[in-house]
């Protein structure tokens, strides 16, 4: 197997993307119609740095979806399916959006940045159209655009000290979601308390793309007394810590109950697009849900394939992302267990590629118990 990955003009470059190739980056995945650096060849390196020192990761793919205008605040109420009417500007809120069939179409943090500005960081999945669809159906004021903002994670227990070297001490006073607009070295950004990891950490809204190379740099030399080095969403602690990863862990018409959201969901909200669905879906019940399995073997790499899992040789739910971890000294994986399978404690066989091996099903975040 020899296989590469061609560059051209279709698939989009990140402000960071010189950046990480001096870094070393060694592979990508495409995310939102970019290039995304996924490794730099050290994943037991990469992995040890989030959670013993600080990493910093090119996360310009989470790209932000603008709304601006008189009735932006409308909008981004309508297409949340969590209530946005308290949020205060500068305040972010982890937000699903559903279809009007309560399908989970994104999962977004979505940010207030002033009072009648919003932006909404998406996960994998085309939501620009899908809100620019909705405002133009219903003649709404508001302008619906892709600005230029592209977040630089910082993650791990020094992340803090990195960013107030950079920043100043007051950052170690932002509360988690909220940001704060200012200027490191004269480059514009919004510093806040976020990112893909348990870790802990800030993610830095670049708000000007031509300075990716400039911001990426005084990162890392922020970073050389903690030892920082290059990272990208880890694979292993995100299983570990039951995050989401859309699209890696839902299907096409998975509802936010079935994705393990539901304490986001706010079905008493006003109204937003999917919640007579979501009633339904209520009462109906899940149908699968997100949860772990733990499983016995040899240590397991990466799976690029889904692994069914199986009760008594039948069908009852589906390994999505496996690892190893050294965190639990098991392997692991997020699953999507069938209802009634998917109680923790519950015993199955899951079939990875080199054979049958036990499992028990275990509620997300996975715990040592
Ligand atoms: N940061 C920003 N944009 C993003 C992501 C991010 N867009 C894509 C993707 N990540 C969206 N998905 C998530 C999933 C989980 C979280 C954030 C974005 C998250 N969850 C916390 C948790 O589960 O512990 C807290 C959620 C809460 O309780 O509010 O942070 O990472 N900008």
């Amino acid at each position: 197997m020899n296989y590469g990955i061609a560059f051209g003009t279709r698939v989009r470059k990140s402000p960071f993307f010189d950046a990480t190739a001096a870094a070393g980056v060694t592979h990508f995945s495409t995310y939102n119609h970019m290039y995304m650096p996924v490794s730099y060849g050290d994943a037991r390196g990469e992995y040890e740095r989030l959670m013993n020192g600080v990493s910093m990761w090119d996360v310009a793919v989470q790209r932000q979806i603008e709304l601006n205008g008189p009735d932006a605040s409308e909008l981004a109420n309508l297409v949340s399916a969590r209530d946005l009417s308290t949020s205060k500007v500068g305040q972010g809120r982890y937000t699903p959006i559903t279809d009007h069939q309560g399908r989970l179409l994104n999962d977004p943090v979505t940010l207030r940045v002033s009072e009648n500005q919003w932006w909404i960081s998406i996960a994998d999945n085309d939501t620009l159209q899908w809100c620019r669809a909705i405002a133009g159906e219903r003649d709404m004021d508001v302008q619906v655009s892709e600005p230029d903002v592209s977040p630089l994670a910082v993650q791990g227990p020094l992340a803090e000290d990195t960013v107030a070297s950079l920043c100043g001490d007051w950052i170690r006073d932002i509360k988690f979601f909220w940001y704060h607009e200012t200027t490191i070295e004269g480059i514009p950004v919004h510093v806040g308390r976020a990112g893909w990891s348990r870790q802990g950490g800030f993610e830095l809204y670049l708000a000007d793309g031509s300075k990716g190379t400039e911001l990426w740099n005084l990162v890392a030399e922020a970073g050389k007394p903690f030892d920082i080095g290059p990272g990208a969403p880890n694979y292993i602690e995100r299983i570990e810590s039951g995050l989401l990863s859309l699209r890696a862990d839902t299907e096409d018409d998975t509802d936010p109950f079935e994705a393990g959201l539901e304490r986001y969901v706010d079905l008493d909200a006003l109204d937003f697009i999917g919640r007579d669905a979501l009633i339904k879906k209520r009462e109906v019940g899940m149908r699968y849900q997100f949860v772990g399995v733990k499983f016995d073997g040899e240590p397991v790499g990466t799976n690029a394939d889904i692994w069914p899992i199986t009760i008594d040789d039948e069908p009852v739910g589906q390994i999505r992302a496996a690892c190893y971890s050294p965190k639990f000294k098991s392997n692991i994986a997020t699953s999507l267990m069938n209802v009634p399978h998917n109680s923790p404690g519950t015993t199955v066989v899951v079939q990875t590629p080199s054979g049958p091996e036990h499992g028990v099903v275990c509620s997300l975040p996975f715990s040592s118990e």
